[in-house]
């Protein structure tokens, strides 16, 4: 083999146009090969991928179901585009936070807080910041009631709360429903269907519209938002669940409130392809 290899360059090197077929055949061959590959890479990445889920699925396909991604910051298609001011610019294209991990992964986060940031993020803010999102996607952020209506309404979504403490502490809600509608209602939520054992912190949110410091929606004879620090919310008379109260997110479960140092809210398309075995495909 290694003669037959000395002598084909030495053939290159003193007789170039008669070994340069073979070269030429190995060369074709590997075009061809890289065409098709990138072929593929283009067909999905052509799918316009909405969600998370989607290039979770699409993933799969590209490199025969061997391939998780990874959680991180993805490009995903701009038909939910809003003018959000995200420290990452997020167009074009979109920009979204995949949780590629939890509960087999394809999430979408919505809502993100951390402490463990160089600069924590205020949620102190007027109605159109929480219209059009706020924060930085690899940190802190608020995704936006434009994007968040948006994406939970091209098809039927579940949800997923979590809320941890630096002690190890953590609670997953789950809600086999999530929408948001659209701003005519001012983002009323929808949220229900709990898959999950204990109080049930959709209580005053299910049904109620958004509400800020500056946009009162809220049951209450004051402000919900004013009183408690100014984060926007759904609130009601006021709240179960504060995941933008400052300093920390809250949960309220009707006996006290219970303060956390993490929480994210995330979606997906129920039924969503890559939790599966199946590979699917990118159409
Ligand atoms: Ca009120």
């Amino acid at each position: 083999m290694k003669l037959q290899l000395a002598v084909l360059l030495i053939s290159v090197l003193l007789e170039g146009s008669v070994a340069l077929p073979a070269v030429n055949h190995c060369l074709t061959k590997f075009e061809e090969s890289l065409k098709e590959t990138m072929a593929l890479r283009r067909s999905c990445e052509e799918a316009h991928l909405k969600d998370c889920c989607q290039i979770a699925e699409a993933s799969k396909i590209i490199d025969n179901d061997n391939y998780t991604p990874g959680s991180g910051i993805y490009d995903i298609s701009n038909v939910c585009q809003s003018t959000a001011a995200f420290t990452q610019d997020i167009f074009p294209p979109m920009k979204a936070r995949c949780n590629m991990e939890s509960s087999d992964g394809g999430w979408t986060v919505l809502v993100k807080r951390t402490p463990d940031v160089d600069e924590r993020v205020s949620f102190k803010r007027p109605w159109v910041e929480y219209e059009n999102g706020f924060g930085n996607l690899s940190g802190e952020f608020w995704y936006g009631l434009k994007n968040m209506h948006c994406l939970t309404s091209q098809e039927p979504m579940e949800v997923e709360v979590e809320v941890s403490k630096t002690d190890g502490t953590k609670l997953v809600l789950s809600y086999g429903n999530f929408k948001v509608d659209g701003p005519s209602t001012s983002y009323t939520l929808h949220v229900s269907d709990k898959h999950y054992e204990g109080f049930d912190f959709s209580l005053h949110h299910n049904g109620a519209k958004f509400s800020t410091f500056d946009r009162d929606n809220d049951q209450n004879p004051g402000s919900c938002s004013a009183i408690y620090n100014k984060g926007g919310n759904w609130f009601g008379n006021c709240y179960n669940m504060h995941l933008t109260d400052m300093p920390k997110p809250q949960l309220h479960n009707s006996e006290r409130f219970l303060p956390y140092d993490y929480a994210e809210l995330r979606v997906r398309p129920k039924g969503c392809i890559a939790l599966s075995d199946s590979p699917g495909n990118c159409e």
